[in-house]
């Protein structure tokens, strides 16, 4: 009886223990936690950046510390890519083609299907790149582009069962993709399925890119959002080799968890000559150091495969991260970068991302370059554009036309 007694009294502590880890999300300004931001402009020491050359060496100190304590060391790319054509179609002003890239390392290959749209031109075109979160198909209603057979996310409205996509889901996401604006700019689009380069679970680090490689993991070994930056490098290996692409101008964007890679991928390729983030939030474009919706503890707790084990480590200990996002965008500068927000997507904490691109403003300033135009949080619907571009737009967690239209009006002030 005392046993039984013993064992209900275990249960129930647990089950208390589990219930105050609840995690409740701070949606209030006002309980912002105070904090002090590492200077973007000075050396671990203290002493100040004032010149070029200081700033880009510590921009590597900072690129380095973000691949050892966040997103995780990316492996050189020592292997072999083929591209072989699967389809091609005159779309309205378009050339759409789908066209497979094959990596091949050590007797092992991933496939990556990627989806171009072209415009009709003697010049080379400059080209938009984004990963997508259902496929190319989705982004289509040519029956000619391929399902992906990569594992997903089960999705009963889109038609994903058994974590595999399905026709049903055709042309879903065009809306998001608005392919015939891009294109009448003189732009071409570029999109793949980022399961394919890697599945979006917690896997053990098996399957997709990760697999190529021998792995002997360790707390600063790849996650996944590095993975996802990484597959984007090989997909600008392979745009260059186009003629029909101009190579200087290859913007990189993502939404969301997409956002974050996208910036990785700037941070970690100088070839990405502007980056748009949307939506990114947390181990994005918002300061981890506000702790506004989500926080660096929740996202390591529901996506354990995202960042690196490092990472773990400052899970509500924000303050003793040796970086913050804003010095992550600073990486970036001169190229032009695009921080895009949603008003009603409080989890990424849009403040916290308009916040991100202010501070990481001087190092625009290194380059003679102003970053974001001002340090008021502009009104809805009110994009500040300079060498970086900052809106938060009505409406919530989405890649929306609203969006688009002002990264095409970015991409014109900095391309035309
Ligand atoms: C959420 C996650 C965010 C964001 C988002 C997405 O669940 O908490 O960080 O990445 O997913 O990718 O849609």
């Amino acid at each position: 009886m005392k046993r039984l007694y013993l064992l209900l009294f275990i249960c129930l502590a647990s089950n208390m223990t589990a219930y105050s880890q609840v995690f409740v999300a701070n949606y209030d300004e006002s309980k912002v936690p105070g904090y002090t931001l590492p200077r973007v402009l000075a050396f671990t020491d203290g002493s100040a950046i004032t010149q070029r050359g200081e700033w880009e060496k510590r921009r590597d100190e900072i690129l380095d510390i973000f691949s050892k304590e966040v997103y995780g060391v990316s492996p050189n790319w020592d292997g072999e890519m083929t591209a072989t054509e699967v389809s091609s179609a005159e779309v309205g002003k378009a050339i759409r083609k789908e066209i497979k890239l094959t990596l091949h390392r050590k007797g092992k290959t991933v496939d990556m299907y990627l989806l171009l749209f072209m415009p009709h031109q003697q010049t080379p075109a400059p080209v938009f790149l984004g990963l997508n979160f259902y496929g190319n198909h989705t982004l289509s209603d040519d029956e000619e582009v391929l399902v992906t057979q990569s594992w997903m996310r089960d999705n009963k409205d889109l038609g994903i069962e058994n974590n595999r996509a399905s026709a049903k889901s055709r042309g879903m996401r065009m809306p998001n993709w608005p392919v015939e604006d891009i294109v009448e700019k003189g732009y071409g689009l570029a999109s793949l399925y980022y399961g394919e380069i890697d599945p979006d679970f917690d896997d053990g680090f098996q399957n997709g890119v990760h697999g190529l490689f021998d792995q002997h993991r360790d707390e600063s070994s790849w996650g996944s959002v590095a993975a996802w930056a990484w597959g984007l490098s090989r997909v600008m290996d392979y745009l260059v080799t186009l003629p029909g692409v101009d190579a200087n101008k290859v913007a990189v964007l993502g939404h969301s968890r997409l956002g974050k890679a996208a910036l990785w991928a700037g941070a970690t390729d100088p070839r990405f000559s502007l980056i748009i983030s949307n939506n990114s939030g947390c181990g994005g474009a918002a300061l981890s150091r506000r702790r506004f919706g989500e926080t660096v503890e929740k996202i390591n707790t529901s996506f354990p495969h995202w960042f690196t084990d490092s990472f773990k480590r400052y899970n509500g200990r924000e303050d003793e991260l040796p970086v913050d996002q804003h010095q992550l965008l600073a990486t970036l500068a001169p190229r032009p970068l695009y921080i895009a927000s949603g008003e009603d997507d409080q989890w990424a904490d849009p403040r916290g991302e308009f916040l991100g691109g202010v501070e990481a403003s001087p190092a625009y300033e290194i380059y003679q370059k102003t970053g974001i135009p001002t340090t008021e949080f502009p009104p809805v619907n009110q994009p500040v554009m300079g060498h970086i571009g900052y809106h938060i737009r009505s409406g919530g967690h989405g890649l929306l036309g609203y969006d688009w239209q002002q990264f095409l009006k970015f991409a014109d002030m900095h391309w035309k």
